[in-house]
């Protein structure tokens, strides 16, 4: 294997590895993209200040840009600059902030950015998928390698959750499409803030929505579905040994008389292992992001609800 051991060799791989044009390190950077082509061929050297601007961006040691430390990551492994290559760049450089704000324990600042970027930029879906539960992603991958704690974790959920009650005023909520649905968390799942995301594009796309959170017992859930009128239940579930209460709690749904014409759709993180668990547990559809459930539940209600 060959070493790679120069800047301008050690720049090309990052660049490439996070998915970035010259183009869009350049205009990152302030600077021309034939100065980071010069930097990549080795004819020219960047000063001391674009050094340090280059190993930030990246999040990389000096060192290692300089090729005197194989060890790339700065700041332990924390890879949130993660670009998908149809990401704007914009996108990449707002994660990046945001997270350093609430890893350093400044929810104000954080705030700030965010309802910023939703006021004069991004839609609070855009900010939804590429900001805030792709640095809750890297939350879990970083906790699940012992580098951040749970308190850790914890506050950067809280924040996230503060910062959506926040964003709600900017959702563009459409004509409400005479459609409603019930939405939660199955019972012994705690994770909710992936289905309170759902929940706000769905009210963003003219649904009346009820949220009830986490641990509600089924006869109650029946209940409301029945009170409300739902013409849809919405159910999340992120651990995958919370599959059969999702399968018991959809049983019993269908066998209330109240509830037989409602639809229910399933989605989480537990169901996206194995892109057929939906239909063992007797739903009527499934998505794994909110984005498409937009999509899945404009063709469920085109079929009739
Ligand atoms: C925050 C968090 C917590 C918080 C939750 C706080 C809260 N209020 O939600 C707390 C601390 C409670 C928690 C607890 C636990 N957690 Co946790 N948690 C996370 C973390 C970091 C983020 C979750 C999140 O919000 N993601 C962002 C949201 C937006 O994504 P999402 O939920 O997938 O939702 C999207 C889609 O799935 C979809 N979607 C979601 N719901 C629905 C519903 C429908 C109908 C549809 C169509 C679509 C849909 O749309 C959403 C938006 O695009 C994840 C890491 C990760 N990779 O997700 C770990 C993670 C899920 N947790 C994990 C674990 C292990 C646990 C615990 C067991 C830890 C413990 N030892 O106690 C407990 C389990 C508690 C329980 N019984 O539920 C593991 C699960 C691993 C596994 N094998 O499944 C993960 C992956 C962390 C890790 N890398 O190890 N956790």
């Amino acid at each position: 294997m060959t070493k790679i051991n120069n800047l301008g060799d050690r720049l090309k791989k990052i660049r490439k590895d996070k998915n970035l044009r010259q183009i869009d390190l350049a205009n990152s950077l302030g600077l021309a993209q034939t100065t980071i082509a010069n930097y990549e061929q080795g004819t020219r050297f960047p000063n001391e200040k674009t050094l340090s601007q280059i190993a930030d961006f990246f999040n990389i040691s000096l060192d290692y840009l300089l090729g005197r430390s194989d060890t790339l990551i700065n700041n332990e492994a924390i890879t949130y600059q993660q670009r998908d290559i149809n990401e704007n760049t914009e996108f990449l450089l707002l994660r990046k902030k945001y997270f350093d704000f609430v890893l350093s324990g400044d929810k104000d600042l954080a705030t700030k950015l965010i309802l910023d970027a939703a006021r004069n930029k991004f839609s609070v879906r855009d900010i939804y998928f590429y900001v805030l539960e792709r640095s809750l992603k890297e939350v879990g991958r970083l906790w699940e390698m012992n580098i951040m704690d749970i308190s850790q974790e914890h506050y950067f959920s809280n924040v996230t959750q503060q910062i959506m009650s926040q964003l709600y005023p900017y959702i563009n909520t459409k004509e409400k499409n005479g459609y409603s649905c019930i939405s939660l968390s199955v019972n012994g799942d705690f994770h909710n803030i992936g289905i309170r995301m759902v929940t706000d594009l769905l009210e963003a796309e003219g649904w009346k929505t009820y949220y009830l959170g986490s641990n509600i017992p089924t006869q109650n859930v029946i209940k409301t579905v029945k009170d409300r009128k739902a013409d849809m239940l919405v159910i999340s579930a992120t651990m995958a040994f919370n599959l059969d209460s999702v399968s018991n709690l959809i049983k019993a749904v269908r066998s209330a008389k109240e509830c037989k014409n409602i639809k229910i759709i399933v989605g989480g993180r537990a169901f996206n292992i194995d892109k057929h668990l939906w239909k063992t547990v007797g739903a009527d559809g499934y998505a794994s992001t909110a984005e498409e459930t937009v999509k899945l539940v404009e063709n469920l209600t085109k079929t009739e609800v």
